[in-house]
């Protein structure tokens, strides 16, 4: 059996975690890997449904796909979580409980957010419409030390891709040239 292992996003609404996540998980899949993706919006819907946005429902939200990607990585699959996760400590929480753990620091600028507004989120968020929304009215902890930052607004999805995959092997996390491990 393959090694898996979990595959961390975290950034603000907007920053292209999910974009990138899927790419990827293409990209993995083509290498001969079992890849699964648990998308926050998604979880939202299913997993975590009924949770609302306080810090202690964004905790629990986290907490139940850190689990579930422990137990997918544990049985060789590579685990992919795009959420905002704002909370450094529940971050850190969940990269304790694994053996390998990978995270990518999606960076953007508020500002290039607001503007592109993809959901109307932002808009509604700024004019007081949606209350604790993450990086208007709401905290987002940036990682300290993440494995990949990736600065959406400065690089195309298909450098991002690259970088990514290129630090996954140069960590030994999946092996160079495309072979599954
Ligand atoms: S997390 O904080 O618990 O990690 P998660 O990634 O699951 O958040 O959900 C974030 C998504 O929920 C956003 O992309 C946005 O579409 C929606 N959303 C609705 N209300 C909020 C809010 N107050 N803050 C952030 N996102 C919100």
């Amino acid at each position: 059996m393959s090694e898996g292992f979990t595959l961390w996003f975290t950034g603000l609404s907007g920053a292209g975690k999910s974009t990138l996540a899927n790419i990827v998980a293409e990209e993995l899949k083509g290498r001969g890997h079992r890849v699964e993706i648990l998308d926050g919006d998604e979880v939202r819907t299913n997993l975590s449904k009924g949770l609302g946005f306080s810090k202690e429902d964004r905790d629990t939200n986290i907490r139940r796909i850190g689990y579930v990607c422990k137990l997918l990585a544990r049985n060789g699959v590579i685990a992919i979580s795009a959420a905002i996760s704002p909370y450094r400590d529940i971050r850190d929480e969940v990269r304790q409980a694994h053996n390998k753990f990978f995270e990518v620091f999606m960076k953007c600028p508020l500002d290039t957010l607001v503007e592109r507004d993809v959901k109307g989120l932002y808009k509604k968020a700024l004019r007081g419409e949606i209350g604790s929304f993450t990086g208007v009215s709401d905290p987002y902890e940036e990682p300290l030390n993440p494995e990949l930052v990736i600065e959406s607004d400065r690089e195309t999805v298909q450098d991002s891709v690259v970088k990514l995959v290129s630090r996954l092997e140069q960590l030994n996390f999946i092996k160079r040239g495309g072979a599954a491990r």
